[in-house]
């Protein structure tokens, strides 16, 4: 077991439940970290209320967007888990995420991807899709995810051939198509659009925990 407390996040929740992965009740801190650590694997780590005796396992690390600093819940204590994920890599819901500041193109992105033991990230979800928007776009810009037309065009898919596309994006319009337009980007709220791959952007990395 291995977690390191914030002090930053305490006597604090977040907005709502969305990242919860179980709350738990009568459990000594111990225990808690034991259910974190060992009885779920998905774990980023734990919100304790020693009071309370009251335990949240979250799905994600907290990051200032998800929680409310106008109310204060006193005697809570954030917790994260070092094991959920590689140094410098944000865990959600059992995937972890790295974002790649230096821009490039998508085939070199999804090649480094690779390196890393990953792969440009396949967004499958809203959810998975809003907290990405949270966690990395704090500025302008488009940020490269998985989607192309490469191999069809007009049939979009993620690099790897055997993810299935559960989830799209696109602003109303989009994507634009053609031959110059191939790539998919999202920008600081979330939304995508297809563009040329050999556009120059960040990126994130998704692998398994
Ligand atoms: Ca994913
Ligand atoms: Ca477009």
């Amino acid at each position: 077991m291995q977690f390191t407390r914030l002090p930053a996040y305490d006597d604090v929740l977040p907005v709502d439940s969305t990242h919860y992965l179980a709350e738990l009740q009568k459990l000594g801190y111990i225990q808690c970290g034991v259910h974190c650590s060992v009885l779920k694997p998905h774990c980023a780590g734990m919100l304790y209320n020693g009071s309370l005796k009251t335990c949240i396992l979250l799905k994600s690390h907290l990051n200032s967007g998800l929680v409310n600093w106008d109310q204060p819940h006193f005697g809570w204590r954030l917790l994260v888990n070092l094991n959920a994920c590689q140094p410098g890599w944000s865990p959600f819901d059992g995937h972890c995420y790295f974002l790649n500041m230096t821009s490039d193109v998508h085939d070199v992105a999804s090649a480094t991807c690779q390196q890393h033991g990953g792969y440009l990230v396949e967004t499958d979800s809203s959810e998975e899709n809003t907290w990405l928007t949270k966690e990395f776009h704090s500025s302008g810009g488009w940020i490269w995810n998985g989607i192309s037309d490469k191999v069809q065009n007009g049939k979009y898919r993620w690099t790897r051939p055997d993810s299935q596309v559960t989830f799209t994006g696109w602003r109303p319009g989009e994507p634009s198509g053609g031959s110059g337009s191939q790539c998919a980007g999202f920008d600081q709220t979330g939304i995508w659009n297809d563009m040329g791959c050999n556009q120059r952007y960040r990126y994130i990395c998704e692998r398994d925990f």
